[in-house]
């Protein structure tokens, strides 16, 4: 069976959404991002992304050169904040994350311009972060691929391994089980922490590849990126509360685990 990722419209229902999701592993859901926002994206980013040194490959290395990652885009980006809160990311991270914790957050974020001539990315699991539960894994991690320009098989489109979260750990995927995310821009791939992926190689010659990952966790795990170090405190007091919240500084994420006293704040 050739693998596939399904793909639906952004007026599913989120039931349906998440039974798509949960079923494959992955899902793209066209056009849930104007073009529009895509372009702020760009724009907002365009000074870091320019700074950031696009290296030669080492084969070695876990990130492929040849790609521009920037990272901290909450605080660099009032749209990437509109799409970490997107209600279809809503929808689906209360689904996935909830059940097993009180509130989630945002794991971590990155815009990844992949260039000519980068390589594939090794396949890995989001979740292989917490390795004290062998695969499969119960739901730690739900991730989110923004496409801001165009993602297409030769262009670096992510490689998913459908069904590939339901595992057991020492299966190694075939090469006819590996499918590349193809999408228009204002797309998002949705995949979840357990499913095989990675970024994918580009053999064009000069159409980069961009795309901005937001990953969410659940709230009583520690964060891939220190978020309370990428966002300036007196900046994340000065956001909404609910984004504040899904940024990880909450007084309380159930059971105790994050308190402080609010006066040391104002001191
Ligand atoms: O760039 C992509 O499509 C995936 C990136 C990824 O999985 C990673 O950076 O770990």
């Amino acid at each position: 069976m050739v693998a596939t990722i399904p793909v639906c419209d952004p007026g599913e229902s989120p039931d349906a959404m998440y039974e798509l999701l949960d079923q494959a592993g992955c899902l793209v859901v066209r056009d849930l991002a104007t073009p529009e926002q895509m372009a702020a994206v760009r724009s907002e980013l365009t000074e870091h992304v320019e700074a950031a040194e696009a290296g030669e490959d080492d084969p070695t290395d876990f990130y492929p050169g040849k790609t521009h990652r920037v990272i901290a885009l909450p605080h660099r980006s009032a749209t990437v904040r509109e799409l970490m809160m997107h209600p279809t990311v809503d929808a689906l991270g209360d689904r996935h994350l909830l059940p097993n914790s009180k509130k989630w957050q945002l794991n971590v974020s990155a815009a990844l311009e992949i260039g000519p001539g980068a390589r594939d990315q090794i396949l890995h699991r989001e979740e292989d972060l917490y390795p004290y539960w062998t695969p499969p894994r119960p739901n730690l991690i739900l991730a989110t691929m923004w496409a801001v320009s165009d993602f297409t098989a030769d262009n670096g489109g992510t490689q998913l391994v459908p069904g590939s979260h339901r595992w057991p750990v020492d299966r190694i995927a075939a090469p006819d089980e590996i499918v590349r995310a193809e999408m228009a821009v204002g797309s998002v791939l949705f995949w979840l922490g357990g499913t095989l992926h990675g970024g994918g190689a580009n053999s064009t010659h000069d159409d980069w590849r961009y795309g901005v990952i937001l990953t969410y966790n659940l709230g009583w795990l520690r964060q891939e990126e220190n978020q309370h170090v990428s966002v300036p405190l007196a900046d994340a007091l000065a956001l909404p509360p609910e984004v504040r919240s899904r940024l990880g500084f909450d007084a309380d994420y159930g059971g105790g685990l994050g308190f402080f006293d609010p006066s040391v704040l104002l001191a």
